[in-house]
């Protein structure tokens, strides 16, 4: 008989953690060790996704607005910032644009690809355990509206967004006359510091503004006409990524929570950032050796 005294077995070992001990609480905030990056907890809901046919803004791809209903998750309650990035490649910069400065430590990461963004992702989740991805684009929507069903979190009125957004502004206008710009000043000319501003009723900074943010999406055009109502993941193939949020060279038009914009996955640009969410049910596995 094999005798058991002595030989051990390794078990796999989950750590009880920030992250897998608060599933569930809205609002809760984690941190992710390798990076600093911080995590909200969103809660499981559901939401109109899209624009309403009163809006007078809405673009043609926004509707039809649908019921969507999305899992709870962990939303990055800010964008990746050039510090956070260059964990992963030290060497990237975000560059400057027109002498102002866009690779400051705490500005979000610029001049990424979605292929990158994708990468960064993949190698967080090695880094940390536990699933890190880039939000769908119905995710994306729901955590950016949270709970608001006007055209933006802070309600409908564009020239509200200084208190709540970095954007083309009157600060920026003064030297990009080219600007369409909002009737109020945010104070910033190019990308601000992540969480300048203030949050949305999640606790999310800079959903809308600051730098595009690249979700996990294929761009249909016509998706929302056959979306599936629970956790939707875009179509299965397509040409261009779906980015969201406006950025900090947009006018009124472009920052609305449920504005979409498209680009193919190897481009590039001084607008185009992106934030992580981690997957609620992933878990944290401890190297043997950590305490638990
Ligand atoms: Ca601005």
């Amino acid at each position: 008989m094999l005798s058991l005294v002595g030989f051990m077995v390794p078990l796999p070992v989950y750590a009880v953690d920030c992250f897998t001990e608060n599933v569930g609480k809205a609002g809760h905030v984690c941190l992710e060790a390798t990076t600093e990056m911080a995590f909200v907890y969103v809660p499981d809901g559901c939401f109109k996704m899209g624009s309403p046919e009163k809006d007078m803004e809405r673009g043609n791809n926004e509707d039809p607005a649908h019921k969507v209903c999305i899992d709870g998750f962990w939303m990055g309650q800010f964008e990746v910032t050039n510090t956070q990035y260059r964990r992963f490649k030290p060497d990237h910069s975000s560059r400057d644009f027109d002498g102002y400065s866009l690779n400051r430590t705490k500005q979000p990461v610029v001049y990424v690809n979605w292929n990158e963004a994708d990468a960064y992702a993949a190698w967080l989740s090695e880094q940390a355990g536990g699933i890190y991805r880039l939000p769908t684009e119905a995710e994306w929507e729901y955590a950016a509206r949270a709970g608001s069903t006007k055209a933006r979190f802070w309600g409908s009125r564009a020239d509200a967004a200084c208190r709540y957004a970095n954007v083309a502004d009157r600060t920026g206008k003064k030297v990009f006359p080219w600007m369409t710009s909002h009737r109020c000043y945010d104070g910033v000319r190019s990308t601000a510091p992540v969480g300048r501003y203030l949050p949305n009723a999640f606790g999310l900074h800079d959903m809308l503004g600051n730098v595009w943010e690249w979700t996990a999406d294929w761009f249909g055009e016509k998706y929302y006409a056959k979306s599936p109502r629970n956790n939707p993941k875009g179509p299965a193939h397509g040409r261009a990524k779906t980015l969201r949020g406006g950025g900090w060279s947009n006018g009124p038009d472009l920052v609305r929570s449920a504005f979409r914009r498209r680009h193919g996955p190897k481009y590039r640009h001084n607008y185009i950032g992106f934030r992580l969410m981690r997957e609620s049910g992933s878990t944290t596995p401890i190297k043997q050796g950590d305490a638990p």
